[in-house]
């Protein structure tokens, strides 16, 4: 078999593999919430946090109506909305021009940062969420694996891709500034359709909130990003540039693709918040300006990635993607796992608009895990993960959560009748 075939044939088995899962997602994505505007009563952030300067997040205890009817492994799947750029960048046959697609899709999820600032739930120890999407080929699963420091588990995978990681956020409250800091590395394995699989890795950067003071807080996302190819040597470094005191300098990301010597091949440019760039650059390092229809040339930047529109009638300023995580169809209800968020009543009382109901529930939940702790420790146990293991990664020598895909065999044995999740 020659390379591309074989890859081809590896492309369908695990296609099947993936079909195993479709079952309760027939009904498609949700398009709507029930409510079309949020009501949550408009508080001062800093008047409520001015007191807890140098505090991180989960010591703090805040008015329910700070938060947004979405959880922590939510915003972990919201890194799935753009999966067609790791799919592009499967069909490219030079190496070079698939790490500019795969450094795309590192930078694409922080346009839904935008308008956000408010708290996702926290997740519950063992708490897990299961997201498949038949329409686009992938299914994903994440488990909060620890509760100090919290930390969730993840696992993506597609014919012709898998993503895997820990969400890790050390949080810190300056006063002027409030800093969200994911630790975790993110692991891609891509196979291109020419063949063999690839490696990339890359750590994400530093989420934060500014203008609280001011009144007009708003999400910045800045910091190096270093995204490498294992297998090839290549490197794509990007900047995301902090908000300056200048306007320009809003959402600005550029970087650059070396070559295993270090020779730039591909210059990038753009904004995280819009629409991210790439020129062809082979040697030297370029500005990159949108393409003109005045100076067409081979050297011309090309598109890379476009935000998808945030349409108004969503309240809480989720994208269009974020609404399709907590919906539960009827037919889906019965096959998720006990432990899945879309069960959770406060995330489903605040997205239906009910604050005060989802202040009841959440501490309902939390009591309910703080005696889950406490019976644990009397019975000198720990909590063990269900579905990730801690293991040294072959190939980066990390420690990384292993996913043994369990979590997809149990649930199809539950889909047949053959078993059912408290088993
Ligand atoms: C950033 C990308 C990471 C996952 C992640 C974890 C925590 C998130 C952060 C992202 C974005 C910013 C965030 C943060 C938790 C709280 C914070 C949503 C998605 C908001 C903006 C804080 C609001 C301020 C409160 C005091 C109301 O992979």
């Amino acid at each position: 078999l020659g390379a591309a075939a074989k890859a081809n044939s590896e492309e369908d088995a695990k296609a099947l593999e993936i079909a195993k899962s479709y079952k309760g997602y027939e009904d498609g994505i949700r398009k709507r919430l029930k409510l079309d505007a949020d009501n949550r009563p408009k508080v001062s952030l800093w008047g409520i946090l001015k007191s807890m300067i140098g505090k991180d997040m989960t010591k703090m205890t805040l008015p329910v109506s700070f938060n947004e009817p979405t959880s922590l492994l939510y915003r972990v799947v919201e890194d799935m909305e753009y999966t067609d750029l790791l799919n592009v960048a499967a069909e490219r046959t030079d190496s070079t021009e698939r790490l500019v697609y795969v450094a795309g899709f590192a930078a694409s999820e922080y346009a839904s940062t935008i308008g956000r600032v408010a708290k996702p739930f926290n997740p519950l120890l063992g708490e897990t969420y299961e997201y498949v999407r038949p329409d686009l080929g992938y299914r994903f699963f994440i488990e909060q694996v620890t509760h100090h420091p919290p930390i969730g588990a993840a696992y993506a995978e597609s014919p012709r891709w898998d993503y895997y990681g820990e969400s890790a956020v050390k949080s810190k409250f300056y006063g002027k500034s409030f800093e969200f800091n994911p630790l975790g590395t993110w692991f891609l394995h891509l196979r291109p359709a020419s063949g063999g699989e690839e490696l990339y890795t890359w750590k994400k950067v530093t989420s934060s909130v500014v203008g609280i003071i001011t009144g007009n807080p708003t999400v910045d996302n800045y910091g190096p990003m270093e995204v490498k190819n294992w297998t090839t040597g290549e490197v794509c470094y990007l900047d995301f540039k902090a908000k300056g005191w200048k306007a320009s300098s809003a959402y600005q990301v550029a970087g650059r693709v070396v070559d295993k010597q270090g020779r730039t091949r591909w210059s990038i440019g753009g904004r995280w918040n819009d629409k991210i760039y790439a020129r062809f650059t082979p040697g030297y390092e370029a500005s990159v300006e949108p393409p003109t229809a005045e100076k067409p040339g081979k050297d011309q930047a090309f598109l890379i990635w476009e935000a998808h529109p945030r349409p108004t009638g969503i309240p809480f300023n989720l994208t269009p993607f974020a609404v399709t995580l907590n919906a539960i169809p009827d037919r889906l209800r019965p096959l998720v796992a006990p432990t899945d968020t879309r069960l959770r009543p406060d995330q489903r009382a605040m997205e239906e608009g009910e604050y005060d109901f989802a202040a009841v529930e959440k501490n309902r939940v939390e009591e309910g895990q703080r005696a889950r702790r406490r019976a644990r420790e009397a019975r000198g146990e720990e909590f063990v993960p269900r579905w990730f293991r801690k293991a040294r990664h072959p190939v980066t020598g990390e420690e990384y959560w292993d996913f043994r895909q369990e979590y997809w065999r149990v649930r199809e044995e539950v889909a047949e009748g053959r078993t059912t999740w408290d088993q």
